[in-house]
């Protein structure tokens, strides 16, 4: 219980669900699934399932056009629930800054619902080129999953990176990818933008680089970490996923260093509910 540590940061618990330090409040999201394309390769994503750094990986969502997505966010808000919904999120299927629709969805959102809060998931890969555009649109809860800030680390859970149309693999692709998610982290907040940092932990790989990790998207700005256990498949299928205890080892040591998301669902991108 004592990781459940009430934040002195003003820009948490304040009615969104992931960004608060437990269950405190009744209060819902809707995911729209309008981002199929993805623009790097992790390792334990099966392309064919939602993006694996947000979602529970079962089956694929329906991807819907943007027209579509209105639609259902207009009938989320019409049903029995509608009273709780207060976010509309966007995390995948694939990377969501990757596909146009994002940006064409959350305009309508924005039109036709002011006062719903918009929050969007990413790789973070484009998140410095696509800062301006979730500023204008109004975009003001931010998550990257960001699973490594060293190159060696990082090469090992990237397979590659598409970037301005070139291919990127190895050391090359793990200093592009966290360049930017870490300088798209540091422009977000300063911005204003309340920012997540989501990490896949994966023993033996990447778990002993976390309190690391956590002090640098600290001084970055991040707001909350949220330490999400792998789920073992695709090229990671073999390893073995942290357990219960060892996740909440981790969240203790780094607890001191920045507030933790606890009560993480690992969603699908077309989730919808409170958290
Ligand atoms: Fe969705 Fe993600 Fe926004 Fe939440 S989910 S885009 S920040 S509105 Fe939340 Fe689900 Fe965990 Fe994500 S419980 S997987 S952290
Ligand atoms: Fe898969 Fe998401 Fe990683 Fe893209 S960012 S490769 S969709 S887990």
């Amino acid at each position: 219980q004592d990781l459940i540590q009430e934040s002195t940061n003003t820009r948490l618990n304040q009615g969104h669900p992931c960004f608060s330090t437990g269950r405190h409040q009744k209060a819902g999201r809707i995911h729209l699934a309008v981002a199929p394309a993805c623009n790097i390769s992790c390792n334990y994503c099966v392309r064919k399932f939602d993006c694996a750094n947000e979602s529970r990986p079962g089956v694929t969502s329906k991807v819907l056009k943007p027209e579509e997505a209105l639609q259902r966010v207009i009938e989320a808000k019409q049903s029995s629930m509608g009273q709780y919904l207060n976010v509309v999120g966007i995390a995948g299927p694939g990377d969501p800054l990757a596909n146009p629709s994002t940006f064409k969805t959350l305009e309508l959102v924005k039109e036709h619902f002011p006062e719903l809060i918009l929050c969007l998931s990413t790789n973070g890969l484009l998140l410095p080129e696509k800062i301006d555009d979730l500023v204008r649109i109004g975009v003001s809860h931010l998550t990257v999953t960001i699973n490594a800030i060293d190159k060696a680390t990082a090469s090992a859970i990237y397979s590659y990176i598409r970037w301005k149309e070139h291919t990127y693999i190895g050391f090359d692709a793990a200093h592009i990818l966290l360049q930017n998610q870490l300088e798209g982290v540091k422009l977000a907040s300063q911005e204003g933008l309340t920012v997540k940092v989501n990490t896949v932990v994966i023993p033996g790989l990447n778990d002993a680089g976390i309190p690391d990790l956590a002090r640098e998207v600290k001084r970055r700005g991040a707001d909350l970490l949220n330490l999400m256990p792998l789920i073992p498949q695709a090229k990671f299928a073999h390893r073995v996923p942290p357990s219960h205890e060892q996740i909440q080892e981790l969240r203790k040591q780094v607890a001191p260093i920045l507030p933790q998301m606890t009560h993480c669902q690992q969603c699908r991108a077309d989730a919808i509910g409170l958290v």
